[in-house]
């Protein structure tokens, strides 16, 4: 699309289809050890259509007394599961930030889940992107400015497609308005999984 912000990088196709299947067995093994959960929304308990996990030594949670990270599992007080060598290996490739990430958030969603217009900034340091891995259907993600009024572009995010976050846009409002069903053969029941990978404290 035209004008996209200064720092937001799209990565087409970077995975190609036996790096997302290896992926895939990590994230298996991931969601074993840590099962997704529905966060609620903060004060109103409204809970989210998207299910979420988290490995590393940090994982993002959402509840009614607020977002925050926190090292241990919201239902099972277990610590996140380690960061697969796989993803630690992607961000050393396309993040450029001379530090290692210290979250995966993992978004699990059905054919009617989505996700509304939001910034992620629950982190202790923006100067790190965020990485992005889609995996399975294809979704309508739709990205904004720094201000939640400014306008919004929409675009289609397939399997094995990467985005990098940086920079400006790093702060930029962004969500996910909806999923194609069927449009992917990777996972079994269909859906999507989003991976994200985010520094969370001041790199030293
Ligand atoms: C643009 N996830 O987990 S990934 C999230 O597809 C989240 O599950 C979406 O938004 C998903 O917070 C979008 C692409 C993405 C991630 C972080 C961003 C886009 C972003 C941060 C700033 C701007
Ligand atoms: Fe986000």
């Amino acid at each position: 699309f035209d004008q996209p912000p200064e720092g937001f990088r799209i990565l087409p196709g970077r995975l190609d289809r036996p790096a997302q299947e290896a992926l895939l067995a990590d994230i298996r093994a991931v969601v074993e050890a840590a099962p997704p959960y529905r966060p609620q929304m903060p004060r109103t308990g409204k809970p989210f259509s998207v299910r979420m996990t988290n490995c590393g030594a940090l994982g993002w949670v959402s509840d009614r007394a607020g977002y925050r990270y926190q090292s241990v599992h919201p239902e099972t007080g277990r610590p996140w599961p380690p960061m697969p060598q796989a993803l630690m290996d992607l961000w050393r490739a396309v993040a450029d930030f001379p530090h290692p990430p210290e979250a995966c958030l993992v978004n699990l969603y059905d054919a009617d889940a989505k996700l509304g217009l939001h910034r992620d900034e629950d982190e202790d340091e923006f100067a790190a992107p965020v990485v992005s891995v889609s995996l399975g259907d294809t979704c309508l993600f739709r990205l904004g400015g720094l201000a939640r009024a400014d306008r919004t572009r929409s675009l289609r995010l397939s399997s094995g497609d990467i985005v990098v976050l940086g920079g400006a846009a790093r702060l930029a409002y962004h969500g996910v308005d909806r999923i194609y069903p069927g449009t992917s053969t990777l996972l079994p029941g269909g859906g999507r999984i989003n991976l994200t990978l985010r520094r969370v404290t001041p790199a030293p």
